[in-house]
């Protein structure tokens, strides 16, 4: 019987279309699983996608969709992309899945009945308007850092957990368990800057936004996203918290490994222990933190257009070539630094150059001298056992370093495979042995030895380059190698090559290839400041800024305090921290003043320069994001949350009283 192994990546946010890097992990995990399938191993690999939380909930209504019609795209689109670039997932789990909300649900209410869980209340400033807590030291000058206004000190009631209650058990687990966490430079930062300082309870619901999977003995609250996220590792293999998990569950719980990035790695190896812990389920026995592929030459971003995603690039290069670079581009302590120009580079030195003219010249020349027949004649000399030792020894040497997660550096001892064959060319000289009649078996053992030698690179290396290694063992017509016997030279009876090989990875023109990359960047460029031009002009506010209520009658006297005059738009300008204040100077008759003002999301400060306004000119002034404001510009604002200015109806001086 063989044993299982119980693989996961992290699951995707659904924010958005997932970009290079976030596909890197999906492609590193599948690498592993097709390598462990390959050993031999009962392989279950579960990916899928993390579809909750504010932000989602936030996205969703700025697309003007219902956030599960908005997660279903993403979904979907997420899908679409693994499955583009070979991801050979058993389970694809979705936390808006009913069978996964309804274990979170019975987990919460486990854990509070338990007493690990408990309600308590989170203070800090509340925002109104922005409906958001700050703790004081995110206030800036005291006011909220969004949108500048006054902040409220408030309580929220909120469940939280008793981290701290499990410190010690998991501190233990980690010395027994040197092996859980890697690399290892990850476990150091674990225990140095949270386990040693002490952890602090953490809030496990929110109630300042929906879209979550409600508390269910508590419907006010949503059980907080990262709860929910983390237990899709058990629950999407069939775990029951009351005790009736499935067959499944039993066989393949602990997880073998989580696969997952540098950034989510106390999430993974702090919380989610404690929460098996507090559920007495085992801990999986490895969490391996990857790190993050960098765009080379300045930072990814959606406005530059220049996202790498991988749709595009196995457009361009085709899926193994794009797996293969990705894979070979990540070393295991550090990023990995990748680019349009990187890529081409890659193909052209290791696929084209290396691996691609290996098996082209051998077929060619298997063609030409014997009608495409590969025997082993037996004729045999010292160089030979030079191939050999290195072609036998691979297959181990790439198990020890997949074992560490070295995937690189496995690659890499294939590829040395293939260097070292094409060597063995250049040593042979198979076209000078062919002129020599009486060399024809030797030449036939030549001939053998290069083709057992791509047979057994490319039997390793198909976890990584699944259908070009398929390609390559139907191009010689012989199998690929099993895992056992991945390590045994001469194993290939008489075969027949193909008479019209392919060419497996044609040499790119770095200019003519980046030419098409910049159009194509430039193109979306465009594209994306268009939307943002449509945007602006459609100016949805997203909630009300004032209360609409009706106010108590005043005196005359009252609103004789007020002074309202006409003020001109001199100058104006978007405040940096915050995305909502306009900084306008204003010139009201003689005076000139400064005025910050919530209008950003309705109005650029080109459309205000130049225009006169009405203004309250003799409220206190104040400060709103460290910039002192002399004064109010006065809007109307409907049921809607729709923004107008005041503007006086015909040209009169600034200055001008209003009354
Ligand atoms: O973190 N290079 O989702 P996510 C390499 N939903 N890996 C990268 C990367 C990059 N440039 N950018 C992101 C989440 N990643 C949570 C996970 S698991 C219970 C919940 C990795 O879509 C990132 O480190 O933001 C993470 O492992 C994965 O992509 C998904 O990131």
């Amino acid at each position: 019987m063989k044993d299982k192994f119980y693989i996961t990546t992290a699951i995707a946010y659904t924010s958005g279309k997932p970009h290079i890097g976030n596909t890197y992990e999906a492609i590193l995990a599948d690498s592993v699983a097709r390598f462990k399938r390959y050993e031999g191993y009962d392989v279950f690999f579960q990916t899928g996608t993390d579809e909750h939380g504010q932000k989602i909930e936030e996205k969703a209504a700025a697309a003007n969709l219902t956030p599960k019609a908005f997660v279903d795209g993403v979904a979907e689109e997420i899908k679409r992309i693994w499955d583009l670039v070979g991801v050979s997932y058993d389970k694809f789990i979705r936390t808006t899945d009913d069978y996964h909300e309804k274990q979170v649900q019975k987990i919460f209410k486990k854990l509070y009945e338990q007493g690990d869980i408990y309600k308590g209340s989170y203070e800090g400033w509340y925002c109104t308007p922005c409906e958001s807590f700050w703790t004081e030291s995110q206030l800036v000058d005291g006011k909220c850092p969004d949108c500048g206004r006054e902040v409220k000190k408030s309580q929220e009631e909120a469940y939280f957990f008793k981290m701290s209650k499990y410190a010690d058990q998991l501190m233990q687990y980690y010395n027994d368990h040197p092996e859980f966490i890697l690399p290892i430079s990850r476990k150091n930062e674990m225990v140095n800057n949270f386990l040693k300082p002490g952890l602090q309870d953490l809030c496990v619901s929110r109630s300042s936004f929906k879209w979550g999977i409600p508390v269910d003995f508590d419907s006010k609250h949503v059980v907080y996203v990262w709860l929910d996220a983390l237990t899709n590792y058990i629950t999407g293999v069939g775990y029951d918290a009351d005790g009736n998990s499935t067959e499944q569950y039993n066989k393949l719980w602990p997880a073998d490994v989580h696969i997952i990035g540098k950034d989510i790695i106390r999430f993974h190896t702090i919380y989610w222990p404690i929460f098996l812990m507090a559920l007495g389920v085992p801990l999986p026995k490895k969490v391996y933190g990857h790190g993050w592929l960098l765009q080379d030459g300045g930072k990814m971003s959606k406005s530059k257009g220049n996202v790498m995603y991988a749709d595009d690039l196995v457009e361009y290069f085709g899926k193994d070539a794009v797996r293969y670079y990705v894979l070979t581009a990540m070393p295991q302590d550090n990023d990995g630094l990748i680019s349009w120009e990187g890529v081409i580079d890659t193909i052209n030195s290791d696929l084209a150059n290396v691996y691609g003219n290996l098996v082209s010249r051998t077929i060619a020349m298997s063609n030409k001298y014997f009608g495409g027949i590969v025997e082993d004649a037996k004729v045999n000399k010292t160089v030979d056992d030079e191939l050999k030792a290195v072609v036998t020894a691979a297959r181990d040497k790439i198990k020890a370093k997949m074992d560490e997660y070295r995937i690189a550096d496995a690659i890499a001892e294939v590829i040395s495979v293939f260097r070292r064959a094409n060597k063995y060319i250049d040593e042979t000289m198979p076209w000078a042995l062919a002129k020599d009649e009486s060399k024809k078996d030797r030449l036939k053992t030549v001939l053998y030895n290069l083709t057992e030698a791509i047979i057994i690179g490319s039997s390793l290396l198909t976890p990584f380059m699944p259908d070009t290694c398929k390609k390559v063992a139907d191009m010689i017509g012989a199998p690929l190698r099993e895992y056992d016997d991945a390590n045994k030279f001469g194993l290939i009876d008489s075969i027949k090559v193909t008479e019209t090989p392919e060419i497996l990875f044609a040499r790119l023109d770095s200019v003519k290839v980046m030419e098409k990359v910049n159009a194509m960047i430039e193109e979306r460029r465009e594209k994306i400041e268009d939307k943002k031009d449509e945007k602006k002009d459609e100016k949805k506010p997203e909630v009300k800024l004032h209360d609409h209520s009706k106010k108590e009658p005043i005196d005359i006297d009252d609103f004789g305090k007020v002074e309202l005059k006409i003020a001109k738009v001199i100058a104006c300008e978007k405040v940096e921290k915050s995305k909502k204040l306009l900084k306008l100077t204003v010139k009201v008759g003689e005076e000139t003043r400064t005025v910050v003002s919530g209008i950003a999301l309705y109005y650029t400060p080109e459309e205000l320069v130049g225009k006169k306004l009405a203004m309250i000119t003799n409220l206190k002034p104040c400060k709103l994001c460290g910039i002192v404001s002399e004064g109010m510009i006065v809007c109307a604002e409907d049921e809607n949350g729709n923004i107008a200015y005041l503007t006086p109806e015909k040209d009169i001086a600034d200055g001008s009283m209003i009354f």
